[in-house]
């Protein structure tokens, strides 16, 4: 990665990382209240969801984004080279707008006048410098990715005919949808959160808020989950030694994913009346077809490791399993991320199936698919590249003894998390619901039930924050006290005999109005019913 490069790359990693301490801190102080065994303030004067909003704000939108736009940015130098210095100006604007909205957003959160938990739904209304600070990141963001699409171009121009670099590609298909989703944020908190919360509009449509929302919510876990795919299918095959299985599946599946996570939001709204159970059904439908790219990473994350694994004398159908490089922490990270999304790809299935969500929806169940997805697969995937990249940046070296230390911290966090999601899950079943504080609901027999799946969670949620902390320690180590050195930026190569990348693969015109199209088609009707039935008073979206 160029030097300049790197620092860009690094000050978005220092912020990541801050936000996971705290938003872990947050974490810890969550199970423990909500196990009934802890009470709040615990000598702080803050709230229970107070504590929420922060946990989810850090966790699932500040460290996600940071450490997203740093890795994407770093791949891109290292596969298409180093960017212009417009280009960089570009990024340094965009990463202090981010941060700056970060700081605004987050005084708020602290000063108690923005308790809204992270999805920030109305009614639940934050102090008006709350929105804009969410603005101010979104608008950053958006500098972050043009930065990253104007590079890609001038690639394509400088290499004519040439296909790109697979990661700057896989960098560039998911600022696409970065930009495409956070659209339909924008829209909320400009046109409809802001003006109320300034007192400008009395009321504003709840019903257009949350499919707003929601247009954006999903397709942000697919914003969360490709930056992951994208060490899956690059970066871990070559620190096994092995080769990416194809490269055109690999760009397919980028491909789909843009297509098909925005069709979906409704999803999440399966239960709320005002939009028509067609509308539902037709949304449900299109969320099957964005599980089959997983499945397509899923078939070629195999075949690399068996090709690899066969490669070293593995034999029998499993035998080559063994074979594959278990201490390396670059490797054993992510693949304890990828085992975790096998249940938590299923449970979203489940949540996806029309039927069964009327039995999960808004329960426990929900928060343990999330953190087996985002904060399992995605997170330990980030912490194994982290390992490598940080040390990368900072012109030092991952010794041994973090390696072993990074591999201890995934471990622990694969324990913790097993217990913890495991009895959210079962708890979920049970009934329990997500986003609430302690309570035996006035002596409810089946809150009863409850509480020894609550005191699970926070064994479960004390490991995790053991887990955040020696990995702390070695971000720490990585940035100033590791040995000097150069560490190895892993891109593999596709394997001989993998088919040619058809070109249409990048032509982002045609993806662009299939895109589109799918939008309108799964919007236009909901949107417009939503609109015409707005309840007096509430002016739809527009303030004025
Ligand atoms: Fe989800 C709710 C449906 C994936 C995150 N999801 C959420 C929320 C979050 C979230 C944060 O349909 C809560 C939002 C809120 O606050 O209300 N989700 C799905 C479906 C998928 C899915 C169908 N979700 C994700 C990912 C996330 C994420 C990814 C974050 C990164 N989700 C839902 C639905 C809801 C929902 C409903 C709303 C519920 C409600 O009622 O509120 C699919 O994309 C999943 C497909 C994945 C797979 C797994 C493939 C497996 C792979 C690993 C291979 C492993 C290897 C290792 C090679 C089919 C790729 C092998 C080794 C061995 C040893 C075996």
């Amino acid at each position: 990665v160029d030097g300049k490069d790197a620092k860009l790359a690094m000050a978005h990693m220092y912020v990541a990382f801050i936000a996971l301490l705290l938003g872990g801190l947050a974490g810890l102080l969550q199970v423990l209240v909500r196990s009934g065994e802890f009470t709040l303030p615990l000598g702080i004067k803050i709230g229970y969801y107070q504590v929420l909003t922060v946990h989810g704000i850090l966790l699932a939108l500040i460290l996600t984004t940071f450490f997203i736009m740093g890795f994407q940015i770093a791949s891109i130098s290292r596969t298409a080279g180093a960017f212009t210095n417009v280009q960089r100006k570009i990024g340094w604007t965009g990463f202090w707008l981010m941060l700056v909205g970060t700081a605004a957003a987050a005084a708020m959160v602290l000063l108690n006048k923005a308790t809204v938990l992270y999805t920030f739904y109305a009614p639940l209304k934050a102090h008006w410098i709350f929105y804009l600070g969410l603005a101010l990141v979104v608008v950053g963001s958006w500098l972050l990715c043009i930065m990253q699409i104007l590079k890609y171009y001038r690639w394509k121009k400088e290499n004519k005919g040439q296909t790109s670099p697979l990661l700057t590609y896989m960098a560039v298909v998911n600022s696409i949808l970065w930009i495409t989703c956070s659209l339909g944020v924008a829209v909320e908190v400009l046109f409809q959160l802001l003006p109320w919360s300034l007192g400008l509009v009395e009321r504003v449509d709840i019903l257009l808020s949350r499919t707003l929302f929601w247009y954006f919510g999903h397709a942000l876990v697919y914003f969360w989950l490709l930056p992951a795919y994208m060490a899956w299918y690059v970066v871990v095959p070559k620190v096994i030694g092995g080769h990416i299985f194809s490269d055109a599946l690999a760009r397919l599946s980028f491909i789909l994913f843009l297509l098909f996570s925005f069709p979906v939001g409704i999803h999440h709204q399966l239960t709320e009346p005002g939009i028509e159970g067609f509308w539902k059904f037709v949304q449900v439908v299109l969320t099957f077809f964005v599980v089959i790219p997983s499945l397509m990473t899923a078939f070629s994350l195999f075949a690399t490791f068996e090709m690899r694994g066969r490669e070293l004398g593995g034999k029998g159908v499993l035998g080559w399993f063994k074979n594959l490089p278990w201490g390396d922490a670059r490797f054993l990270v992510p693949f304890i991320g990828m085992v975790a999304f096998i249940p938590g790809g299923a449970g979203g299935i489940v949540n996806a199936s029309y039927q069964m969500n009327q039995l999960v929806h808004n329960t426990i169940w929900v928060t343990g698919h999330f953190h087996l997805t985002v904060a399992t697969a995605v997170a330990l995937t980030f912490f194994g590249v982290a390992f490598w990249l940080i040390p990368h940046l900072t012109g030092r070296t991952l010794t041994p003894k973090l390696n072993y230390l990074g591999n201890v911290s995934g471990i622990l966090w694969g324990i913790g998390m097993l217990i913890m999601s495991l009895s959210m899950h079962l708890a979920g079943l049970l009934g329990a619901p997500r986003r609430s504080e302690y309570s035996t609901y006035g002596g409810a027999e089946m809150a009863y039930d409850w509480i020894p799946y609550q005191i699970a969670q926070a064994v479960g949620g004390t490991i995790l924050f053991i887990a955040i902390l020696v990995i702390m320690y070695i971000v720490v180590q990585l940035i100033w006290f590791a040995p000097k050195g150069e560490e190895e930026f892993p891109v593999a190569t596709v394997a001989p005999g993998a088919e040619k990348t058809p070109a249409i693969l990048e032509n982002f015109k045609i993806w662009g109005v299939i895109l589109v199209a799918l939008i309108v088609f799964a919007y236009t009707m909901p949107i417009i019913d939503i609109i015409s039935n707005s309840p007096a008073g509430s002016k739809g979206f527009m303030p004025w």
